[in-house]
């Protein structure tokens, strides 16, 4: 179904793992006149995707790059105007942006690790919510108002030794998600939750600031999702009919059973 036909889409975090794949998943699966607004500190990744996009899809899918980080509250609250008048018409938000950053345990756990995981994670994701609501607003009561699309992730439900800032940061997410859903029942904007699993992107490269032998032991003997694999949960639930909420989803590998509870091949 074109159910996102002549719609806008902002995606945080595009240059990267899920949220990239996430973009090529809506300009795949719904190249009908759709916007695609890609946002992420890293900018020139952001032009290589937009450029992979416009040869793989063509015209159907225009794509506007915007460097953004979620973590700085000026950016975020200039992110709307800052738009060219015909991109600020925005249908659906995935708030995807976020990161962890190591593996220590209090007391020991790093001062500017703890405030990035929250800025990002939480306060950022809250602010860009806040950012956009209001072009929801503005649409009033009919069905389509918007959607908000936020990745969260089973570390929220299941929290676990050496990860407790990152818990407590997407524990975060899904109270203010669940919270934000019965502030706007009488809307028809809908608020929606997706928490990944294990799925093998750069964030555990990102956790162990950049050795990649260390992230590499995180999936041995696994076999995690990719990527894509979220993409197509996060195009799904935007692409329900109007009055369907896909509120809550958590996506397993198969040989995932819980927070770091895998069954590896020895
Ligand atoms: P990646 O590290 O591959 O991607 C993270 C993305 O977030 C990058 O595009 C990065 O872009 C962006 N980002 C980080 N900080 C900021 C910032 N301050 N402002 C804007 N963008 C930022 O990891 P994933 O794709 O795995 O992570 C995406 C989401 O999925 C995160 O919220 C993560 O917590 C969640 N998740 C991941 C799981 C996994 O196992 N991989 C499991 C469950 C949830 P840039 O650096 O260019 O700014
Ligand atoms: C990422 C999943 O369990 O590695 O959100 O923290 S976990």
């Amino acid at each position: 179904a074109k159910r996102l036909q002549g719609k806008t889409v902002v995606i945080t975090g595009a240059s990267s793992g899920i949220g990239r794949s996430c973009a090529l998943e809506f300009a795949r699966t719904q190249p009908h006149d759709l916007r695609l607004i890609l946002t992420a500190r890293r900018e020139d990744a952001l032009r290589e995707l937009a450029a992979q996009i416009r040869d793989e899809v063509g015209d159907g899918v225009k794509v506007l790059p915007v460097k953004l980080d979620v973590s700085k509250p000026d950016e975020v609250r200039g992110f709307v105007g800052g738009l060219p008048e015909e991109w600020r018409d925005i249908g659906v938000l995935v708030n995807n942006a976020g990161l962890v950053k190591g593996v220590a345990k209090a007391p020991e756990i790093a001062e500017a690790d703890i405030a990035v995981m929250f800025d990002t994670n939480v306060t950022g994701l809250i602010n860009m919510t806040q950012a956009i609501l209001p072009v929801f607003k503005a649409r009033g009561t009919e069905g389509g108002a918007g959607d908000i699309i936020n990745i969260g992730s089973i570390a929220g439900r299941e929290p676990y030794a050496g990860g407790s800032i990152y818990c407590a940061s997407k524990a975060a997410v899904r109270a203010f998600t669940d919270a934000l859903r019965r502030e706007l029942v009488a809307t028809r904007i809908r608020v929606m939750e997706v928490d990944p699993g294990q799925v093998e992107t750069e964030f555990s490269v990102v956790r162990f600031y950049g050795d990649k032998s260390k992230a590499d032991a995180v999936y041995a003997g696994c076999d995690p999702l990719t990527p894509e694999d979220i993409a197509e949960v996060v195009v799904f639930v935007a692409t329900r009919r109007e009055n369907v909420v896909v509120a809550d989803t958590l996506v397993y590998p198969s040989h995932q059973a819980g927070a770091g509870v895998l069954h590896r091949k020895s």
